[in-house]
């Protein structure tokens, strides 16, 4: 028996890196139904597939594009009825595009970051929040990052959109003292995933060399905060957690060895 029994879990950006290491963290270890959400549709019903198969739970992919600010709310709505009462959202969706300084910023890679991960984040929230007010519960985990505390060059505008992630989950964490709702933050530091591969679009060498010379986390490790952080009493909050590699201890402050 375990207390995230029978919840309903929606994990946004699911498709890969910390998401999908989530759905699968969820599953092991409780008899959950996931609503796992990316733009690549084949690759979570794929997931949703295998988590089925290995674990015997429900699981539901959708097509889900936080950018795309005016469709979430329509996702949500039409989520099939097993699926409707959601006990836990993890924000997890986001990318970084770049490491240009601000004197060679595109706009449109700008727009993108904030959009998805800042937007797309406050747009879930909202959809979702309707139905924990009335039920008088219901879980928010946002995945910030070491970046949205300490900003590095190249990374203005990642670092804005994290430190934006952090600022409005406080906010939301106070507005929601009286409700028993529960708004949470994990904020990893470096973990590999796909993420720089996105943020170098595709040039394996410059992805690769982020993880070099160190033992960066992998994704279990945060989705193991997550799965902790949602499965204490409801009366805990783990506000907000900073998780590094041990050769980490800053925003690109890393012990490399050749
Ligand atoms: P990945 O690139 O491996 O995963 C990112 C996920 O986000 C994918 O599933 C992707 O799915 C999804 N995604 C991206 N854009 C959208 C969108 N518009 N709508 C819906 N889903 C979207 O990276 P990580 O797992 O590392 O990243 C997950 C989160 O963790 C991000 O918020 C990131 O900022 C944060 N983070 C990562 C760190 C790291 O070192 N890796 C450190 C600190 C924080 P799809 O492409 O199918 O839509
Ligand atoms: C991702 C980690 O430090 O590359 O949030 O910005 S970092």
């Amino acid at each position: 028996m375990s207390r995230l029994d029978n919840k309903t879990i929606l994990i946004t950006g699911a498709s890969s890196g910390i998401g999908k290491s989530t759905a699968y963290e969820f599953a092991k270890v409780a008899k959950v139904k996931l609503i796992l959400g990316a733009r690549r549709l084949p690759t979570v019903e794929e997931i949703a597939k295998d988590l089925h198969s290995k674990y015997s739970v429900s699981v539901l992919p959708i097509k889900l594009d936080v950018s795309d600010l005016e469709s979430i709310p329509k996702v949500i709505e039409n989520l099939p009825k097993d699926f409707a009462d959601i006990d836990v959202l993890v924000n997890n969706a986001g990318l970084a595009i770049g490491v240009d300084r601000v004197k060679d910023l595109k706009v449109d890679d700008a727009v993108r970051m904030m959009t998805t991960n800042v937007l797309g984040l406050m747009a879930m929230t909202r959809a979702i929040l309707p139905l924990y007010y009335k039920k008088g519960k219901g879980d928010i985990v946002n995945v910030g990052s070491i970046a949205g505390r300490e900003s590095y060059p190249g990374g203005s505008v990642y670092c804005s959109t994290k430190s934006a992630v952090a600022q409005f989950t406080s906010a939301l964490r106070k507005e929601t003292i009286d409700t028993g709702i529960r708004v949470m933050e994990v904020d990893p530091g470096q973990v590999e995933t796909e993420f720089s591969m996105v943020r170098y679009s595709g040039d394996h060498e410059k992805a690769g060399n982020v993880y070099k010379g160190y033992e960066p986390l992998i994704p279990e490790d945060i989705a193991e905060v997550i799965v902790f952080t949602v499965s204490r009493r409801p009366s805990v909050v783990i506000a907000d957690t900073l998780v590094f590699p041990n050769q980490q201890a800053g925003s690109y402050h890393l012990y490399k060895q050749a």
